[in-house]
């Protein structure tokens, strides 16, 4: 009787224990090798994760919202802007309207105040000529439009003075001041003496200058207001007065102050 030997391959197999047998292992994701049943560790990371997306939502919520009110504030923000815009446009011409209105009514003012062509200023009337005179002939022509060459008798009527030569002609004009009577006794036209507190001479002015040789004996005895550095108050000189220069009159104005 023969025996049959029947042979059998026993293969152990190494399972690794650290898988199989922690009982704390979570398997997420890979069903198949998911444990039969979940773990509570599981439980406690899904409700992490549900807590963070149900705040990261409230969060997309909250952002939400308040991008909205932040839109809404800048359009009531800009509707505000274009109509204050509106509002400074219309009264910026508003502005310019009465400013025009002001300038005329105070043209008319002083044209009602002086003769055509004349400035006024704080009762008085001035005429910067245009055309050009001895100093004789100046005096003669002012008197016959109704003036006088220009008496200069306050500082506020020297910056006047000043601030149209300056601003409007740049010229050389005659004033009405003369020591052509008696060498250094200046007087207005009016014979007044010069005030010695009311004198705007130029530096080394009057200096009677009478020529490089002395060929002008009569020397400088008219006195005319500069047309250069205007911005300094002291700009008269003595000169000599056959020179032909423009001329200020002046005259009282029907309009007092
Ligand atoms: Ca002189
Ligand atoms: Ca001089």
């Amino acid at each position: 009787m023969s025996k049959d030997v029947v042979y059998s391959e026993v293969v152990f197999v190494k399972k690794n224990s650290a898988d199989k047998d922690d009982p704390d292992k979570c398997h997420l994701g890979d069903s198949s090798q998911a444990p039969q049943k979940t773990k509570p560790c599981c439980d406690s990371v899904r409700l992490v994760l549900m807590t963070l997306c149900i705040l990261l939502t409230c969060v997309l919520i909250a952002l939400s919202l308040h991008s909205v009110c932040t839109k809404k504030k800048l359009e009531d923000l800009q509707q505000r802007h274009n109509a204050l815009k509106e509002n400074l446009t219309a009264f910026s011409a508003a502005l310019q309207v009465m400013h025009h209105w002001t300038q005329n009514l105070s043209k008319a003012l002083n044209d009602s105040a002086c003769p055509k062509d004349w400035e006024y200023h704080a009762g008085k009337c001035y005429l910067f000529s245009t055309n050009k005179l001895n100093w004789t002939d100046s005096r003669d022509a002012c008197i016959s439009d109704g003036g006088h060459l220009v008496i200069i008798n306050s500082r506020d009527e020297q910056e006047f003075l000043i601030d149209i030569v300056g601003s409007k002609y740049k010229e050389e004009f005659w004033i009405g001041l003369t020591d052509e009577k008696e060498e250094g006794q200046w007087l207005w036209v009016d014979n007044t003496k010069l005030n010695e507190n009311i004198r705007y001479w130029t530096a080394h002015e009057p200096d009677n200058w009478n020529g490089h040789k002395g060929e002008y004996s009569s020397g400088e005895d008219c006195a005319r207001i500069n047309k250069n550095n205007i911005q300094d108050l002291n700009i008269w000189f003595d000169a000599f007065c056959t020179n032909t220069l423009r001329r200020i009159c002046e005259t009282r104005s029907s309009k007092q102050t």
